[in-house]
Order: structure tokens, then C-alpha cells, then sequence
């Protein structure tokens, strides 16, 4: 019978009874090296530029720039190299007085990606392909002016820092559905597992319409309770929600409960938990549309659970904050939801009435944070525009 051994390195050794049959075969062992890169230091340097030629007026070519430049099938996993150098000038020669300029190095980074300097100043963002930052300028050539002595490049540390660029962002805690929910409504396929934690990289999905639109939405891990003080995977992802246009709470029908001794906990109390977590991370997060799905609506016997946790936040909605007298469960401010709708990513029940709404209101606040950006338009028309979406915000029940 044979035996698999999954060995150190990732190589895998067949075993035949006791005896070694052949020799270890080396394979790709997929989730050893799925690591996920959002940010990077790289030292970076211009070319140097060329000696003249002080007996012929000849000129040095001056050195190579340094860019980064944001383009397609590019991660920063992918940049192993710690430096970037640019090429240095060509000193002048007799044969050829006017020596040639360096070539420039480009440093090609994923869409999404912002450039730091080492005293944590942007350098530049790039948010589309083909954005350019300059990051380390090459050194002039020797001439007349510097002593025909060719100037050193720029040196310098810097930090890309990739915030994924999604439309939507899928929040919740671990075990919610997020995973499942992503694949019903995209054709990534996460992995999916009944234990907390199963996704601890962000997945992206991309939505397609009939009318061949395409929407992304990133599936990020769980966050938890006390997740500012660095439990689970803390907040370390929240920082690619944040230029999302929607962000889609994602809250488990029967609750939440982390581990056996921590208290089971109700959809309303999770969404309180959830409101805080994001709130102590970052506040402005709680200011961007949002939408509420509740999963794991399997059949008709929770649809009065559905309603119930509906009331229950309308309720809150009226009394306000002070309602709550838990102090764990206390923010200052509460996340208003456009819409909230109840699924089932099992069965597909209202799979294609999310879709529906994730692209509307992706659609509604594209065009405002576009509009909002080109500052086309002015205070009173995005006043408008949001006023249309408090109009639509209604509830939809199943
Ligand atoms: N009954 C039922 N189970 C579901 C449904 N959706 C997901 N599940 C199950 O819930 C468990 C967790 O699902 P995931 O999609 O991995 O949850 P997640 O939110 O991505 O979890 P993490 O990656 O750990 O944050 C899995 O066992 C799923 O099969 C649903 O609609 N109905
Ligand atoms: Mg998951």
C-alpha cells in the first residue's frame, strides 16, 4: 500500500511497506507559499551619471531613472528583489564624445499601490495601470558645470503600500459566510470551511452582468471581538475596505459564538460588535454605504429570526445609542445601511436580487466618488445624490 509523506521542503515521498521505493519528488505544495504581500520596503537607486571629457568638451550621459509603474498580473510577492537600480551614464570617450544616458529601471507593482518614502511621505498612488511614480533620479553627466565629474544617483528607501481596489468589500466575522457568499455571487471559488479563520488572505471575485459590466468584490478574513487589540487577524486587512464604494456586512443569521467559553452571541449583538471593531479602526469607514446581508437563510423557519433582527435594528434606529447598555457592545456612531436583505448561498435563495443591489448602489456611489474626485460637480448635486440614496434606502424583505 502506498503512503504519502508530506516532507519538509514540500516534497512528497512515496513509501512502499517499509522500504523506500523511489526517490522524493519535489512538488508545489499550493498552500506553503500562499502568502499574501500588501506591503513592501525597496531600496532604490538612479544611475550614476557618465565622466566628460574635458579635452573635447565631450558630456556624460547622465544616469537611469527609477519608476514604479502600476501594472496587470503583477503582485508584490513577486518583487523579490529588495533593490532597484537604474543604469549609469556613459562616460565620454574620444570615439564617442557625447556618452549615452543610462536606461531607465521600472519596478512594475500591482494597481493599488502607494509609494512611501522613508519618512512615510506619499510619493505618488497608483490607481490605474499605467501610473507612474518617479522614486530615484539618475545623476547628471559630467560637463562644463559639474567638472565634467558625472553626479551620483538618487538613493533612497521606499515603501509600496497595495491597498486592493475592489467595488465592494464583504465584512463580518469569522464563519459568517463571506466565502460562501462570494463564490455564489462571483466565479472565484474560496476556500470554504466550517472553522473560523479559513480565509486569512483577502480573496477577490469579480461579478459579471448580462450586459457585461463587471464588478469586483473582495472576501476578506474575519474580523472579531477585540480585534483592535490585535485578536485574530486584528485589523490588519480593514486597510482594503477602505476605497471600496460599498462595503457589505455580512451577519450569520443564528449569531456568533468564537470559542466554546465566549458567550454566543445574537445577530444584533454581532453587528454591534462589528459596528465597534470598524469604528475603532477607523471611523470615516462608518460614513461609506454599506449594505446588510443576513446569511444562512436555509429555509422558511428563519424568516421570522430575519424579521425580528430587522425590528430589532429599526428599533435601534429610533431609540438611538443610548439604547445599549452593554459597554462591550457601545459605539458612537452606527452604521446606516442602503439596504438589508436576507440569503442563502446554499440554495441561492436571493443570490440574484443581491447582485442586483450590490450593482445599483456600486453603480450610484462610483458616480458620485467620481464626480466628487474631478470636483465636477458641485456641493448641492452630491447633497442630491446622497439624498436619492436615503430615498431608496428601504428595506427589502424576503
Ligand atoms: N447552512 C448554511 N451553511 C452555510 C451557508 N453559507 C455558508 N455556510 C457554511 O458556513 C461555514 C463557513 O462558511 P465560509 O464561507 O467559509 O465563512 P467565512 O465567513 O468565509 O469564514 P472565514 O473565512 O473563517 O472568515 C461553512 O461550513 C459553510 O458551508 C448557508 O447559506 N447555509
Ligand atoms: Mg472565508
Amino acid at each position: 500500500m502506498f503512503r504519502i509523506i508530506r516532507c519538509k521542503l514540500g516534497s512528497i515521498r512515496h513509501f512502499h511497506g517499509e522500504s523506500e521505493t523511489c526517490p522524493p519528488i519535489r512538488v508545489y505544495v499550493k498552500d506553503r507559499y500562499r502568502h499574501f504581500v500588501d506591503s513592501l520596503r525597496l531600496t532604490v537607486s538612479g544611475g550614476n551619471g557618465g565622466h566628460g571629457l574635458p579635452k573635447f568638451g565631450g558630456m556624460g550621459g547622465s544616469g537611469g531613472n527609477v519608476y514604479v509603474e502600476a501594472a496587470d498580473n503583477v503582485t508584490l510577492k513577486k518583487l523579490t528583489k529588495k533593490k532597484a537600480m537604474a543604469s549609469s551614464g556613459e562616460n565620454s570617450a574620444h570615439y564617442r564624445v557625447i556618452g549615452e544616458n543610462g536606461s531607465d529601471c521600472i519596478v512594475r507593482v500591482p494597481v493599488g499601490v502607494t509609494v512611501f518614502d522613508d519618512n512615510g511621505r506619499p510619493l505618488g498612488q497608483l490607481d490605474k495601470v499605467g501610473d507612474k511614480v518617479l522614486v530615484a533620479l539618475g545623476g547628471t553627466g559630467g560637463n562644463q558645470h559639474n567638472n565634467y565629474l558625472g553626479l551620483k544617483g538618487q538613493k533612497q528607501s521606499i515603501v509600496l503600500d497595495l491597498k486592493l481596489i475592489a467595488d465592494a468589500g464583504l465584512v463580518g466575522f469569522p464563519n459568517a459566510g463571506k466565502s460562501s457568499l462570494l463564490k455564489a455571487i462571483s466565479r472565484a471559488s474560496p476556500k470554504i470551511a466550517n472553522y473560523p479563520f479559513t480565509t486569512i488572505n483577502p480573496n477577490i471575485g469579480v461579478m459579471e452582468f448580462e450586459d457585461y459590466r463587471q464588478m469586483s468584490v473582495a472576501d476578506l478574513p474575519g474580523l472579531i471581538e477585540g480585534a483592535h487589540n490585535n485578536i485574530g487577524l486584528g485589523h490588519k486587512f480593514l486597510k482594503h475596505i477602505v476605497r471600496t464604494h460599498l462595503l457589505v456586512f455580512v451577519i450569520d443569521i443564528n449569531g456568533f459564538k468564537y470559542r466554546p467559553e465566549w458567550p454566543q452571541r445574537s445577530p444584533l449583538e454581532t453587528f454591534l460588535l462589528l459596528n465597534r471593531e470598524l469604528e475603532l479602526y477607523d471611523d470615516r469607514i462608518l460614513s461609506k454605504p454599506a449594505i446588510l446581508v443576513v446569511s444562512k437563510l436555509d429555509n422558511k423557519e428563519y424568516e421570522h429570526k430575519f424579521y425580528h433582527f430587522c425590528e430589532q435594528l429599526k428599533a435601534l434606529q429610533t431609540n438611538g445609542l443610548e439604547s445599549i447598555t452593554n459597554e462591550c457592545l457601545k459605539s458612537n456612531k452606527l452604521i446606516k445601511f442602503d439596504k438589508i436583505i436576507g440569503v442563502c448561498a446554499k440554495n441561492g435563495y436571493n443570490i440574484d436580487e443581491l447582485r442586483d443591489c450590490m450593482r445599483n448602489a456600486i453603480d450610484l456611489n462610483c458616480e458620485v466618488d467620481k464626480l466628487k474626485s474631478n470636483q465636477l460637480i458641485s456641493f448641492q448635486s452630491i447633497e442630491a445624490n446622497k439624498k436619492r440614496r436615503n430615498e431608496e434606502q428601504d428595506i427589502l424583505l424576503i
